[in-house]
């Protein structure tokens, strides 16, 4: 009996587990109910009584011997499985990686900048808080004038007035201030109104201004540079029209409208059946404005236009609600994933 115990430990000592059932297969061979430790066990009976003892001892020994080699066996089976799992696989195809698209409304503004870039304009920005003179009095916005109500616009400060600019007109009049003529620039950037939030006006928004000063600027020079840009915005089979308006800083003042580049003049809900859709509004720069500046109104004329991003970025994309472009839930920016 004791040199069979010790041939077990010879050979648990040597047992090799490649797989969990290898293991298993060791369990039953010596631990299981039927298994090698516990017949020995039963074997003690028949041993001589002077004996018994260190047989017992020895039979206990083997028994541990058997414990502790299964277990051992366990844990460097479930520590192969771990480096295994972390070795890395190099002709596994990389993980797809999301780069993100571009804001449709910076898409637009982009491309408006763009436009004008190509024929000599440079861009400004400016504050977005503003004081009451550069918002509205610079503007020549009468002392009384309705924009300037609470109602209109986001005060953050009263006597002396402080708010959120309503237009980027206030950073074309910083321009004005500071450079001499010629001055030919645009003005992208947000503005701020006080005006309830639906499918069609947020109290948010952006534009692109436009400003050109200097000796003999014409408003045959306001409808070419106007034109150019819509044939370049919206294709080359672009019509424009200009019909009179009114705006505090201008005179003359129009609105444009471009032919309905959706149903090409023929009439659909984008233009509501007119052929035609308004996209911004334009004019001589005042007299007065130029004054406030310090620019000669003697010497030099000026054109100006403005436009909202938000009603173009609409018209181009058939979007009918402004509000998904502040949402910026993913499922629609990832439409424009390859706008650019
Ligand atoms: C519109 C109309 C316009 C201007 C903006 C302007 C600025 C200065 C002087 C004169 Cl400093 N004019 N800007 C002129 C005409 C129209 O915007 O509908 N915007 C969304």
């Amino acid at each position: 009996m004791k040199e069979k115990v010790e041939q077990y430990l010879n050979e648990i000592k040597h047992f090799v587990a490649e797989t969990e059932e290898h293991a298993e297969d060791f369990r039953l061979k010596y631990l299981s109910k039927k298994g090698i430790v516990p017949s020995l066990f039963a074997e003690l009976l028949n041993v001589a009584p002077e004996e018994r003892k260190t047989m017992g001892q020895l039979l206990n020994n083997l028994k541990t011997t058997a414990q502790n080699k299964f277990e051992q066996l366990k844990a460097s089976l479930s520590q192969k499985d771990q480096v295994k799992k972390e070795t890395i696989d190099l002709t596994l195809p990389a993980d797809y990686l999301n780069l993100g698209s571009r804001h449709p409304l910076s898409i637009v503004r982009n491309e408006i900048v763009s436009i004008f870039s190509r024929i000599g304009f440079r861009v400004n920005e400016g504050p977005e808080i503003e004081d009451d003179w550069h918002n509205f009095t610079a503007l020549n916005f009468p002392k009384e004038h309705p924009a300037r109500d609470m109602q209109d616009t986001f005060f953050i400060e009263k006597d002396p007035d402080i708010l959120l600019r309503t237009h980027t007109s206030s950073v074309q009049i910083r321009v004005m201030q500071n450079e001499k003529p010629p001055i030919r620039s645009i003005f992208p950037g947000r503005v701020f109104r006080n005006e309830a939030i639906s499918a069609r006006a947020h109290c948010i928004f952006h534009q692109v201004e436009g400003l050109y000063i200097d000796e003999n600027v014409s408003f045959a020079d306001l409808k070419q540079t106007l034109y150019y840009f819509a044939t370049e915005l919206f294709g080359p089979d672009t019509k424009i029209r200009l019909r009179p308006s009114f705006f505090p800083f201008t005179e003359p003042s129009a609105e444009m409208d471009i032919s309905c580049f959706i149903c090409g003049g023929e009439g659909c809900k984008i233009c509501k059946n007119t052929g035609w859709v308004e996209i911004l509004g334009c004019g001589m720069v005042d007299p007065n404005v130029l004054a406030f500046c310090d620019i000669d109104p003697e010497k030099y004329t000026g054109f100006a236009f403005g436009m909202g991003i938000e009603r173009i970025t609409m018209l181009k994309y058939q979007i009918n609600d402004i509000r998904l472009l502040f949402e910026n839930d993913i499922r629609f920016l990832r439409q424009f994933e390859s706008a650019l």
